[in-house]
């Protein structure tokens, strides 16, 4: 993310569980107006006076947080605003579920393309500027009958330019991040055609700015007539996110979404790694990696993902880590609020990483010693914090810590056995969460309900009790 989007970002971090409407000017009100224009086909009022009920802004709004799982507020809020200044693709997002194609089979009626680079950005060498591009091609290739040639003089089925500003099309771009890129779903003429914003920095691997063949795979989705995915992990999920090229995969959502137009690759291939798929509420065999509070909300951590449950809302809502911290790790062990501090703190090996609003604590990730745990502990699998007591309890196999958050000092006395506190629990406690005057102990795929007071168990439930699952 560059300094334009993260002085946004870091300016309403401040402001983001306190005042969620009072910060946002009149400026932002217009931004979204345009935001809302662009991407959820917004259109002016036409008629002479507003009717009674819902106004289309509202409409759209509650549009767009349905899509990308926000609280569906109908109000500008923080969180909302957020999302809207993220980096992201060019094309509208269509309010539809999962993947989804252009409509009207709007798909190449035939398997044989041609691409043609019509020019180059000044951020990266021509030769990885075309490995990129012939690499995002592959990403579909690879899953279906379709065959990219390249051809260097003529019209081909796919131009690939870089512009900036006003390019040549009715869709200027404009300036750095906000859209960096769009592309025409599958016609002749301009369909199928993707132009890159040169006013981004684009890169080969990690460094700063955005990586060509993560932003081209995606507009490459649409030039064979995919439309956006609101599934966080998809690649054709609208908002840029990074992930390695040297390990990319592409989502399973995506791939349903390609051979339900194309069909699946008739010729063998290498087997890659399997495509990953974005953990599901309903799985009664998940295992969450972690769970915490966060100013009244639950976070239930599962792989690169967590889920969002707000007090108000009963629908928990799904995001990648890296949209909300970008520099948080994933796949992470264990995590916890700490209300002393007001920080979210997130393990992983021997690494802690602690937030504040969205940002980074200086000086972390620090070592998982700096809470005095031994040097023989490798990883911490479960922490909850106690508000009564002010005690944090770290449980590390078949032990667990007591830290004092205001002393920022280990208890003597531990490590204890769990079932010394939590009667009947023999298994590993794999996440912890203290919630509404309740001790709640996940192990494996069950949920364990203790009263505080007595330490008593009082129920068993499935992991996915908080995330009311509710598909049937
Ligand atoms: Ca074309
Ligand atoms: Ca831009
Ligand atoms: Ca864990
Ligand atoms: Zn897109
Ligand atoms: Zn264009």
């Amino acid at each position: 993310m560059k300094t334009l989007n993260l002085s946004i970002v870091l300016s309403l971090a401040v402001a983001v569980y306190c005042l969620p409407i009072a910060q946002v000017t009149e400026q932002d009100e217009s931004f979204a107006e345009s935001y809302l224009k662009k991407f959820f086909n917004l259109t002016e009022e036409t008629g002479p006076t507003v009717r009674r009920g819902i106004s289309p802004v509202t409409r759209k709004l509650m549009e767009m947080q349905k899509f990308f799982g926000l609280q569906i507020t109908g109000n500008l809020d923080v969180d909302t605003l957020a999302m809207m200044k993220k980096p992201r693709c060019g094309v509208p997002d269509t309010p539809v579920g999962d993947y989804s194609t252009f409509g009207n089979n709007l798909k190449w009626d035939k398997n044989s393309l041609t691409f043609r680079i019509e020019n180059y950005t000044p951020d990266m060498s021509v030769p990885e500027v075309d490995d990129s591009i012939e690499k995002a091609l592959q990403v579909w290739a690879k899953v279906t009958p379709l065959r990219f040639t390249r051809i260097y003089s003529g019209t081909a089925d796919i131009m690939i330019s870089f512009g900036r500003q006003a390019h040549g099309d009715y869709y200027p771009f404009d300036g750095p991040d906000g859209t960096l890129a769009h592309a025409f779903a599958p016609s002749p003429g301009i369909g199928g055609d993707a132009h890159f914003d040169d006013d981004e920095t684009f890169t080969f691997r990690r460094g700063a700015g955005y990586v060509l063949f993560l932003v081209a795979a995606h507009e490459f989705g649409h030039s064979l007539g995919l439309s956006h995915s609101d599934d966080p992990g998809a690649l054709m999920y609208p908002v840029y996110s990074y992930s390695n090229p040297e390990t990319f995969a592409l989502h399973r959502d995506d791939i349903a979404g390609i051979q339900s137009l194309y069909g699946p690759n008739p010729d063998p291939v290498q087997p890659g790694p399997t495509a990953p798929t974005t953990p599901d509420a309903c799985d009664s065999t998940m295992v969450l990696d972690a769970v915490a509070t966060l100013r009244g909300e639950m976070l239930f951590f599962k792989n690169s993902f967590f889920w969002r449950s707000y007090p108000q809302s009963n629908t928990p809502q799904q995001t990648l880590i890296t949209n909300f911290w970008p520099n948080a790790p994933v796949n992470i062990d264990a995590a916890y609020e700490s209300q002393q501090s007001d920080h979210v703190l997130l393990f992983k090996d021997r690494s802690v990483y602690a937030f504040s609003g969205y940002d980074l604590v200086r000086g972390y990730p620090k070592s998982i010693s700096s809470f005095g745990l031994p040097k023989s502990v490798k990883k911490v699998d479960a922490a909850l914090y106690d508000p009564e007591s002010g005690k944090t309890l770290f449980f590390v196999d078949s032990s667990y810590y007591s830290y004092d958050e205001a002393r920022k000092t280990m208890d003597a006395g531990f490590p204890k056995r769990v079932d010394e506190k939590f009667n009947g629990m023999t298994g590993k406690v794999t996440a912890a969460l203290h919630y509404r005057g309740y001790t709640y102990l996940y192990s494996g795929p069950y949920m364990f309900e203790y009263s505080l007071q007595s330490g008593r168990m009082l129920r068993v439930l499935r992991n996915s009790y908080f995330l009311q699952c509710t598909n049937f």
